[in-house]
């Protein structure tokens, strides 16, 4: 059991206990009388007011509500990190536009020494800063795959692929702000929120969005990042300043952040207890808790384009694992029958994602593309994904339908 799982587990029963400061189970029973979770994980704000900020090209987005799902396609040809320009944003409610010159981020909680600190902008500026090469990928990316690949029915974003994406991100390391500001030795938890609307969904406010993380991992790798690609933090991306949590679901990455709260005790939020948790017949009754991403590949195409048959067509795509760099990748043209191992096309900084390539000369008619990806401690993409009623966590190889036409 590695040190998240241990500490998930630890969550679960400190939930099953009563042990929940912030959202306990009595809340959930009161919001789960108002409706079900799948439905509150549907409900889509009523106003057609602009929710992103960017612009959304057909060529470079599918706009799945408050959303905006990167196309596959526009990332070939692409470096390493994903432009912002074609950088997917998930929103649960809209993107706030937040002043920078008077912004600042509020520590407090018991788990400070003191008072609550406050940092504004130029004093994390001041602070010594780390860039850093990571992946955002939404734990319900691929979400769409359980209803068309397994035949299930999950609830929540209909999402491809492309609820993932890699950009450089500059700032300061949360523990060396958490530090400044008085953290005591028996905090546990560490708890983010973010000054976007509220979240409302089934006629109940369940306040900013926010989640919680284990005081270890906080002091480890997570950053406040204030830049991304070199440039300061893009409105829908969290500016002035998002949290970044390498390797965990995005959720954790809390963007446009305006407090965190420091405890001694164990938080909770609806981002932990009610969604973010695996339900159904393999589970718990209360959810599996879960933090980490999996292993995924995508190609650089989109679904049903067409090849010339016969011609010499190169595909290309790229793997990700959250538990470590990518060992291999093997192809199928052929809906899974034969498998050929793809070429690396890139070094791969800080192991965010590997680009590969693989030559092809499609005959003529209908095909099927697989990718399966291995990382270096042997994950490897299942053909079937752990059903979950709320979609997430979708790991298995995809098949992607391509034709060649003479
Ligand atoms: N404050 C706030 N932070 C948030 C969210 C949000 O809606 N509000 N969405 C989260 C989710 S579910 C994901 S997947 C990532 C997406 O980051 P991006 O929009 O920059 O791609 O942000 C996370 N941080
Ligand atoms: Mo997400």
């Amino acid at each position: 059991m590695n040190a998240e799982s241990a500490y998930d587990e630890r969550r679960l029963q400190d939930w099953i206990a009563g042990r929940a400061r912030g959202f306990s189970r009595r809340d959930l029973l009161k919001l789960s009388a108002l409706a079900s979770v799948g439905t509150l994980l549907e409900a889509s704000p009523a106003s057609a007011a602009p929710t992103i900020v960017k612009p959304l090209p057909d060529d470079l987005f599918t706009i799945l509500g408050t959303n905006a799902e990167t196309k596959w396609a526009a990332l070939r040809g692409q470096g390493y990190h994903v432009p912002i320009d074609r950088f997917f944003v998930r929103n649960h409610t809209s993107t706030p536009i937040i002043d920078a010159d008077s912004w600042s981020l509020e520590i407090s909680g018991d788990g400070l020494c003191g008072d609550p600190a406050h940092f504004t902008l130029a004093d994390l500026r001041r602070l010594p800063a780390e860039t850093h090469t990571v992946t955002v990928e939404c734990a319900g990316n691929g979400r769409s795959y359980f209803g068309s690949q397994q035949g299930q029915s999950v609830s929540g974003t209909a999402w491809g692929l492309g609820a993932v994406g890699v950009a450089r991100w500059r700032g300061v390391r949360l523990s060396t702000v958490l530090r400044r500001a008085g953290l005591r030795r028996d905090a546990v938890d560490v708890q983010p929120s973010g000054l976007d609307p509220n979240y409302v969904t089934g006629g109940v406010d369940l306040g900013p969005v926010r989640r919680p993380l284990p005081v270890g991992k906080a002091l480890d790798d997570v950053l406040l990042a204030y830049e991304m690609n070199g440039e300061p933090l893009p409105a829908d991306h969290g500016h002035p300043v998002r949290v970044i949590v390498p390797h965990w679901i995005g959720i954790a990455s809390i963007k446009w952040v305006g407090g965190i709260e420091v405890s001694t005790e164990p938080l909770f939020s609806p981002w932990n207890t009610t969604f973010y948790r695996l339900f159904g017949p393999d589970f718990p009754t209360e959810g599996r808790p879960f933090d980490e991403q999996m292993i995924k590949s995508a190609f650089e195409l989109a679904p049903g384009t067409v090849f010339a048959a016969g011609a010499p067509t190169r595909l290309t795509g790229r793997s990700w694992s959250a538990n470590g760099p990518i060992q291999h990748v093997d192809v199928s043209t052929d809906g899974g029958t034969t498998w050929r191992r793809a070429r690396r096309s890139a070094p791969s900084p800080e192991a965010a994602w590997q680009q590969w390539e693989l030559d092809w000369e499609p005959a003529s008619g209908a095909h099927e593309l697989l990718a399966r990806a291995t990382d270096v401690h042997g994950n490897t993409q299942p053909d079937v994904a752990r059903y979950n009623t709320l979609g997430y966590l979708f790991d298995a190889v995809v098949r992607v339908p391509v034709t060649a036409a003479p």
